[in-house]
């Protein structure tokens, strides 16, 4: 699906949004939210991490990089009776994505694959808009991944191309451009975005943001995610960001990519409902639901249920605006 706007932006441009008069930009930001999405409709996501630690990256911010002294257990792939039960549960409490996570580098062709791919088809016909981030994937693993009903894959560009080295060494910026535009060939929604707080520069925001909405179609999800520091973890010791930095990211996300679901990703567990708020005024308008991200914890079940009746927030339905057409697409034809 493209999303038509093809406007190609200079990080000029970019910079210009990114350091407006912050409540001027929220304002501006809010406005292009309520001409593309309905307000107040927040798409609800859960997370599971079907295969946690051990992995052989050096991603600095990841609790789940083997390198690191972490305390996350190294535990083998999930069976797939577990992730559908999960999945399920998920259902229930009012998540309309169900994404999983794989502490892998890349995806090889083996047996862990195949049970990935019937984890794909269990979600995807239990009505559920199916998700996975499993590292780097061929043009091939990604038609297979598709052809089991997979709906969107998340992979991360993190920060900006000339801060990359600096948070990860064992693969270029460029390996994961290849890798969205596998995703893209298949047909699959693109979901990519970062993490602040990592020690990167409002230039290297601004030169993230510029790579992504010039990829040639946005992302359907951005991901913002704010430096959950593990111990252990190269960056233990970040300081928090403060919100007015999530809010001019979001905001500047939402102006330049006005369809996208932007996401208000890792560190809610340490946001108010009032600085929540100031995101969702900022455009996000979706968010990762149930107590635990992959490895760190999230804001619990009922305290987002709360927050969503103090601030008047709904729940987005799953493939809205899609067409039922498409949605059965989605289911393989066997
Ligand atoms: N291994 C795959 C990969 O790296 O693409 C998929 C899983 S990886 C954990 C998915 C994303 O989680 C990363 O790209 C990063 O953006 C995010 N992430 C990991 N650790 C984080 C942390 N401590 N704080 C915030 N985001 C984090
Ligand atoms: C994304 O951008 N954030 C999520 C999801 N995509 C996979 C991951 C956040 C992970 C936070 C650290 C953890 O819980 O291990
Ligand atoms: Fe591995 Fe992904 Fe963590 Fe990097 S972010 S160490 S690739 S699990």
């Amino acid at each position: 699906m493209t999303q038509g706007f093809n406007k190609h932006w200079t990080r000029e441009e970019i910079s210009g949004i990114y350091n407006m008069p912050v409540l001027e930009l929220m304002y501006r930001a809010a406005t292009v939210h309520r001409e593309h999405h309905a307000t107040g409709e927040v798409q609800v996501c859960t997370l599971l991490s079907v295969k946690t630690g051990g992995c052989p990256e050096d991603c600095a911010y990841c609790p789940q990089a083997a390198r690191y002294h972490t305390n996350v257990k190294v535990e083998k792939l999930l069976e797939v009776d577990e992730v559908l039960q999960a999945a399920s549960n998920a259902k229930i409490n009012g998540s309309t994505r169900f994404c999983m996570g794989a502490a892998w580098r890349e995806v090889r062709d083996n047996r862990d694959f195949d049970k990935v791919l019937q984890m794909v088809d269990g979600v995807n016909k239990m009505g559920m808009e199916v998700c996975c981030t499993l590292g780097m994937l061929t043009e091939e693993q990604a038609e297979k991944l598709k052809n089991a009903g997979l709906y969107a894959y998340n992979h991360n560009l993190d920060t900006s191309e000339e801060h990359y080295d600096k948070i990860i060494s064992t693969r270029t910026y460029d390996d994961r451009l290849d890798t969205l535009e596998n995703v893209r060939k298949a047909k699959i929604h693109v979901c990519s975005g970062g993490i602040i707080g990592m020690g990167e520069s409002h230039e290297d925001r601004i030169g993230m943001l510029h790579t992504l909405v010039n990829l040639p179609e946005h992302p359907e999800s951005v991901p913002v995610n704010a430096l959950v520091p593990v111990e252990g973890t190269p960056l233990e010791d970040q300081p928090r960001v403060s919100v007015w930095e999530m809010v001019r990211m979001i905001a500047t996300a939402r102006i330049i990519m006005p369809k996208a679901m932007v996401r208000l990703s890792a560190g809610r567990v340490r946001m108010s409902v009032e600085e929540q708020a100031l995101c969702f005024m900022a455009g996000a308008n979706s968010i990762f639901a149930g107590d635990k991200l992959l490895t760190t914890p999230n804001p619990e079940v009922n305290e987002d249920q709360n927050m969503f009746e103090l601030l008047g927030l709904k729940p987005r339905e799953a493939f809205k605006g899609e067409g039922e057409a498409l949605r059965f697409e989605q289911i393989p034809q066997h």
